[in-house]
């Protein structure tokens, strides 16, 4: 079904009937004259109504460009903006190659609902959910292919309508069809993987096609281990062939040492583990040894970027800083990887980092700021603190790696616990009307109530270290934080939470949260599932399934794509109107359904708590024996 044609913009016709085939000349000639026959009461009110738009379009832009979130490092690529405050971000990241066998998509950015929806198609102006081009039509925001058997794909959509329509939760449902409906999901996804995409690093499920990042199969490397988790045998054997035959690190090619790491190296490393397969703990070797290099700078701080083909690493090309949270958030994986090959290179690497980190000038009450310099090992841009993108996993790998190396590195703890605290003091603020518990930003002082999606991993943190035996306050704020991250999806129109949300403080306000245009897009991402899964496996409290429920049923309703795959979206404030991205993040795979299925499980056993710690990409590493 097409959604109703929409008039989403307004439309100032100056041109008269007359035809345009005196080009320019004619068309400005014309509009003067039109212009200087409007009365003066029209003309000022034209100007106030243009002056408006400036006016409104302002602060959605500039936070925009200011607010390049971790995940844009690798969304948002292809664009050359930089940001308006450069001492704040130097510069946005890489360009990533697009295979040249794809169709270009549009990169532009700005507000994506105008961007998109004025899109021509002959001379009528049409949403993009009406594209035919790429055999895409939208019904009620949800996405299916022109292409698909109609009888089939109605069918799937009013069972996602129905479930859609009935978030009584999970409660009434059996353990057993939890699991079953997030595996379907999964197959959907990797169905979509495996037709369009295969061996590539993400589906572009609308376009049908793929894009690269660093060419490596990253979907299917961050899968592998969700995929044994889930039970689904078949898959995985089909994945395990490719990684035993074609997976090669032998390349050319520049990639990101954070997220190498957290996504190939921790892949592979947890499924070594599930499986006993040894080819995957080979693969971790190579890529490991390749990314060394990485540490090869004056200060031991490494660069962002190694080519693993070369052997050679380097900053990005507009600085010589590194991401905080990039280079305290790959200990977990280059620990364990010198645990397992009796090598302690890797470890001694990331752990001079934590050293360094560990002594420097420039924190508040133990919250870091979010770049550091590989040249001289010092922060920089500092007096900018934030849980959100270029620091967050820092908090996260402190309590983890104390975690993982038997709660015995006292200094990973006091480090923890003294960021937290600095947290409550700095960054905690309550919103109005409503009272929900939220974490702010500071930049030089002042306190900005904005808040990342990547902050709601922090309820599972602390609710985990709150397991691990910190201080009991850390669940209670959990818990409070956790009930914001799930309002951050439910007071949405799709049920599905944008990528930056602000909160209303003052008095009189009418609602807690506040979405600016450019923050309204949907990139799959986990954190909140992530951290409803440890909330239900300490508390047991049903309420935290039932949330998980209801939002798998939103990515169902709205980012599912009948042909395969699932999307990132542009809009999750406009049920009708979406406008899919056309792009499925490894970590779907990897993370959010990962987490998904353990939240819905009631086998503490599966994957416990006590034996394991998944690292910032959902990939389990085991705590280590109190041997080791
Ligand atoms: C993932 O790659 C990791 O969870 C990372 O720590 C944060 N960003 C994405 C998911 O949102």
């Amino acid at each position: 079904m097409h959604p109703p044609s929409r008039q989403d913009y307004i439309s100032i016709s100056l041109a008269g009937q007359g035809t345009y085939n005196n080009g320019k000349q004619w068309r400005r000639q014309s509009c003067w004259r039109k212009w200087k026959r409007l009365s003066r009461l029209q003309r000022s009110l034209i100007l106030l109504f243009l002056f408006m738009c400036g006016i409104a379009s302002y602060p959605a832009v500039t936070e925009h460009l200011r607010g390049l979130t971790d995940g844009e490092r690798s969304t948002e690529s292809n664009s050359v903006l930089r940001p308006v405050f450069p001492q704040v971000l130097p510069e946005p990241v890489t360009p990533r190659p697009e295979p040249s066998s794809q169709k270009k998509l549009s990169n532009k950015r700005g507000p994506p609902i105008l961007q998109n929806r004025l899109q021509k198609k002959g001379n009528g102006t049409v949403a993009v959910g009406e594209q035919k081009e790429e055999g895409v039509v939208s019904w009620r925001g949800a996405v299916v292919d022109a292409d698909r058997d109609t009888e089939e794909a109605k069918e799937e959509e009013s069972k996602d309508h129905l479930l859609a329509n009935h978030q009584s939760g999970s409660s009434n449902q059996s353990e057993a069809s939890l699991l079953e409906a997030v595996k379907d999901a999964f197959r959907h996804a990797w169905q979509g993987y495996k037709d369009f995409a295969w061996g590539h690093d993400e589906l572009r499920p609308l376009s049908k096609s793929y894009s690269e990042w660093f060419g490596l199969g990253l979907t299917l490397i961050d899968a592998l281990d969700t995929m044994w988790i889930l039970g689904l045998k078949e898959e995985f054997e089909e994945a395990r062939t490719w990684v035993a035959t074609e997976l090669t690190f032998n390349k050319n090619v520049d990639v990101n040492l954070f997220e190498s790491t957290i996504r190939i190296l921790g892949g592979l490393l947890s499924t070594y583990h599930l499986t006993g397969d040894t080819m995957f703990l080979d693969k971790a070797k190579d890529i490991g040894s390749r990314l060394m290099p990485a540490f090869n700078t004056p200060s031991k701080i490494p660069y962002s970027d190694v080519n693993i083909g070369k052997g050679t690493a380097h900053p990005p090309r507009w600085t010589s800083d590194s991401t905080v949270a990039e280079v305290t958030s790959i200990q977990l994986e280059f620990r364990e990887l010198s645990r397992l090959t009796q090598d302690p290179q890797y470890q001694d690497a990331v752990a001079e980092v934590m050293k360094q980190v560990h002594t420097l000038d420039g924190k508040l009450d133990g919250l870091v700021p979010m770049f550091i310099n590989t040249n001289n090992g010092q922060f920089t841009h500092q007096g900018i603190f934030t849980l959100g993108a270029r620091a967050d996993s820092y908090y996260e790998y402190l309590l983890k790696q104390w975690i993982q190396g038997g709660k015995k590195e006292d200094q990973l703890l006091q480090d923890y616990a003294q960021a937290i605290e600095g947290v409550k003091k700095n960054l905690l603020q309550k919103s109005s009307p409503n009272g929900l518990t939220f974490v702010g930003e500071l930049s030089h002082g002042q306190f900005s109530p904005k808040m990342d999606h990547l902050v709601c991993f922090l309820p599972g943190t602390l609710a985990l270290g709150a397991h691990h035996g910190l201080p009991a306050d850390h669940m209670d704020l959990a818990k409070q934080l956790m009930e914001t991250c799930y309002q951050m999806y439910t007071q949405m129109e799709t049920g599905l939470s944008p990528e930056i949300v602000h909160f209303n403080m003052h008095e009189g306000s009418i609602r807690d949260i506040d979405v600016k245009l450019a923050d309204r897009h949907n990139l799959l991402r986990p954190e909140t599932v992530e951290s409803l899964f440890y909330l239900y496996r300490f508390t047991k409290d049903h309420k935290y399934r039932d949330w998980g429920w209801n939002i798998l049923q939103n990515f169902n309703k709205y980012t599912k794509v009948s042909s395969g795959g699932y999307t990132s979206i542009n809009n999750v404030r406009d049920p009708d109107y979406t406008s899919p991205r056309d792009k499925m993040e490894s970590f779907f795979l990897g993370e959010t359904l990962k987490y998904l299925y353990l939240l819905f499980s009631d086998d503490p056993s599966l994957i416990s708590l006590d034996e394991y710690v998944f690292n910032t990409e959902a990939h389990p590493l085991p705590i280590w024996p109190s041997t080791a």
